[in-house]
């Protein structure tokens, strides 16, 4: 087993930060040692990589992609070979991304296609999560299947997307009774989609047509109305609920409030919400805010929303940042909804961007170092049942690594990025750091500005249950 020691290194934990050399054996980190200590003890390693001036960082986890998703009538332009590359690129060593099942369709069997997808394709590891789109009895008895044998243990539904993803609220409870009776997390798309189907209805008739209304259709209220009923849904089936890429500050003020009661709820956010708005980007002129629609959409700015998201991130009532990340080319893809926003793919693309762009939180003293490993790392691998075998530098552990220069700088352009995406929602921004060098189970997947990896090499992880629960 070949052995590879990283020397004079800042290792950044969740907890901390310390000065330690790391030694992998094969796939796994065998030791940490104190510097020097590999002399003294003579440990001879086939390579060495110098780390100094540089932190060591466990390889991020993305709990939120999207890969070959269909919706609004096209894919989702990443396919698992080129987001997984994309990932690596970015520091992210481990995608868990969402199987689907439409109302209707087998769960098992969507799970099937979904590992077709993926299997043998991943520069990186990877797990899925399942969307159950159709929640009856036979899907939840599959449910129960899943997290007994398949290593798949949380469950997205929607509250929003009537006709293709949405569960009615006797059917979220019915899900989340299952689910808590499994020792599952429920994961809830929480939008009231009944409620935002009249207003783009309405706006439509009314000639709003350009992407900007995409926000305006979804108001705040919608997100924070969604988000409480599914908190009091999960209370009344005694299961823990994952909000995902939560944007409304007012939506997240409940969550809080549920975890100042003891509740096992939790918040994700996304880069997204932190760094675009609607004055300075859904309201691009012509159709360029198309490139930031997504849902939950882009909010304004002068509301208050990304002061807000930052805060929550430091208070942990927003625990994780994943990307959601569901590119689709501007070309043929957004302009599906040229002349109608509701047309407009839902999406953006960032996963090779996550670990810069929260980096700069630290930056600019909204994050500890810790914080920022805690919430791209630590706590998405505790979350989602993957700890301590993801999500940690210490002994007995994958060897996923990164090797961050926080001297660096990164330009994000389209003419750079490696998703497969014709434009950048990160166009032109200039990033503090970079990703130096990227470990995936012992094995350099990125290093001098060069990919090294391979597709296949990145393995389905079963997941456990939740490790986070409070
Ligand atoms: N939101 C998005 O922006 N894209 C895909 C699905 C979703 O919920
Ligand atoms: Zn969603
Ligand atoms: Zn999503």
């Amino acid at each position: 087993m070949a052995r590879t020691l990283i020397t004079n290194g800042t290792l950044i934990s969740a907890s901390g930060t310390s000065k330690a050399d790391v030694l992998i054996d094969g796939e796994t980190i065998a030791a940490l040692l104190e510097p020097g200590q590999s002399t003294t003890l003579g440990i001879v390693a086939d390579r060495v990589i110098d780390a100094t001036g540089k932190y060591v960082l466990p390889g991020g986890v993305d709990a939120h992609t999207h890969m070959e998703l269909p919706f609004g009538g096209t894919f989702a332009s990443d396919t698992f070979e080129t987001g997984s590359r994309a990932a690596a690129w970015g520091g992210t060593t481990t995608i868990i991304d969402f199987a689907v099942q439409t109302t209707g369709a087998d769960v098992q069997e969507s799970l099937a296609a979904w590992h077709g997808k993926a299997d043998g394709e991943c520069a990186i590891d990877y797990a899925f999560h399942q969307i159950v789109g159709g929640v009856d009895d036979q899907s939840l008895k599959a449910m129960r299947y899943l997290v007994d044998h398949e290593g798949i243990s949380s469950f997205k539904l929607f509250m929003a997307y009537p006709g293709v993803f949405y569960s009615d609220d006797g059917q979220i409870l019915r899900a989340m009774q299952t689910a808590a009776d499994m020792g599952a997390m429920v994961m809830m798309h929480a939008e009231n989609g009944i409620a935002i189907d009249v207003i783009i209805r309405q706006m439509l008739e009314k000639g709003q047509t350009d992407p900007r209304s995409h926000t305006d259709s979804r108001p705040v209220e919608m997100e924070e109305e969604a988000t409480n009923r599914a908190i009091l849904l999960a209370k009344v089936a005694k299961c823990p609920l994952y909000v995902v890429h939560m944007s409304a500050k007012e939506a997240v003020d409940t969550v809080a409030r549920a975890r100042d009661l003891g509740a096992n709820v939790f918040g994700e956010t996304c880069p997204q919400y932190l760094y675009f708005s609607y004055e300075e980007h859904m309201s691009r002129p012509g159709f360029e805010g198309a490139k930031y629609v997504c849902s939950t959409p882009i909010r304004r700015r002068s509301e208050g929303h990304q002061e807000a998201l930052w805060r929550y991130l430091r208070t942990n009532d927003l625990s994780v940042v994943a990307t959601d990340h569901c590119p689709f080319c501007f070309k043929e893809q957004k302009e599906l909804g040229v002349g109608d926003f509701s047309a407009i793919p839902n999406g953006i693309g960032g996963v090779e961007h996550r670990m810069d762009t929260i980096y700069q939180g630290v930056v600019h003293g909204e994050l500890s170092l810790a914080r920022w490993v805690e919430l791209c790392s630590t706590t998405p691998a505790r979350m989602f049942g993957l700890y301590p075998k993801k999500g940690v530098i210490a002994p007995g552990s994958d060897a996923d690594i990164v090797i961050y220069d926080p001297d660096a700088k990164t330009n994000i352009s389209v003419k750079t990025h490696h998703m497969n995406m014709d434009y950048s929602a990160y166009e032109g921004m200039v990033i503090d750091g970079k990703v130096d060098t990227v470990l995936s189970r012992g094995t350099v997947v990125i290093e001098n500005d060069a990919y090294k990896g391979r597709k296949g090499h990145g393995r389905y992880v079963r997941r456990g249950l939740s490790q986070y629960l409070l």
